[in-house]
């Protein structure tokens, strides 16, 4: 078979991965979800036609999305996800033996269900007691928890659509009244090659909202420029200092403390935005 799944990852440049099988798919209220097996890289969750995770590379975009700012943290217990409907992320939080409660606070509940008939190695961490779910506008689920959480960790897709607010000042400042004293936040900020302003005006607002802010990435292969960044903001702790121990703990594929460290390192070309 020569079917092929493409994306646009800019007007002029696509990424394209060879289908065996389309699993899925359908138009739920908010989007159109698909997953399809593909032959190099897993089953390949997509929504509206934009890759949001794959089997085989989705670890390093999960766990350098949880790990820095859970292993940072002293004692994270109370924590909340913003979409990651996949529960790549609510896997890895879940890792922490410190951690009491995970709020899913996910757009589309559709991205869920789909999720753990068609990804059980993400999804599987939706049957932990503690995770609670709460479905519809993550913006204004964290509106209504000030003084909340210890860790919250933004797994959105890309600024375009209703996932728009997930980038904006105001949804941050919210962000930052829902964390308790000491809290971090780490939100997913796109591609320092074909993303360049988006991750400049984050920067610039997390500057000016926390105490402390820093970027770090990580290679995913199938995201655009296949370099990733990850933006945190801390009203405590260094993301960037990582506690031994709670590293050692963790045995990620990608993540481990070496690597927690050599994140924060950026070559010059990310540098100028941070
Ligand atoms: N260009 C796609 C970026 C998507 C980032 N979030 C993906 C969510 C996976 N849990």
């Amino acid at each position: 078979m020569n079917l092929w799944f493409s994306e646009d990852q800019t007007p002029n440049m696509r990424i394209g991965l060879r289908i065996e099988e389309i699993l899925h798919r359908e138009r739920s209220p908010y989007q159109e979800i698909t997953v399809y097996e593909t032959a190099e890289f897993g089953r390949l969750l997509t929504l509206d036609d934009i890759i949001m995770t794959t089997e085989r590379d989705e670890f390093v975009y999960h766990e350098m999305l949880a790990h820095p700012a859970l292993v940072a943290h002293p004692e994270p217990r109370q924590v909340l996800v913003v979409g990651g409907g996949d529960g790549g992320t609510v896997r890895e939080v879940l890792k922490h033996p410190t951690v009491e409660r995970v709020v899913l606070a996910e757009l589309d509940e559709r991205v869920v269900e789909v999720s753990k008939l068609y990804l059980p190695s993400l999804a599987q961490a939706f049957d932990d007691p503690r995770v609670e779910f709460r479905f519809g506008d993550g913006a204004l689920y964290v509106a209504e928890h000030p003084n909340e959480f210890d860790v919250i960790l933004v797994d959105s897709p890309d600024p375009v659509g209703p996932a728009a607010v997930l980038f904006s000042e105001a949804f941050y400042r919210t962000c930052r009244a829902a964390l308790r004293p000491g809290g971090i936040i780490t939100v997913q900020s796109e591609s320092p090659w074909f993303n360049r302003e988006q991750l400049w005006a984050t920067r610039r607002y997390f500057r000016e909202i926390f105490p402390l802010s820093r970027l770090h990435w990580a290679p995913v292969p199938t995201y655009p420029g296949g370099f990733w960044t990850f933006t945190s903001g801390s009203l405590g702790p260094d993301p960037k200092e990582p506690r031994e121990e709670a590293a050692l703990q963790i045995h990620g594929r990608y993540y481990s403390l070496e690597i927690h460290r050599a994140a924060f390192v950026l070559p010059p070309f990310v540098k100028e935005l941070a």
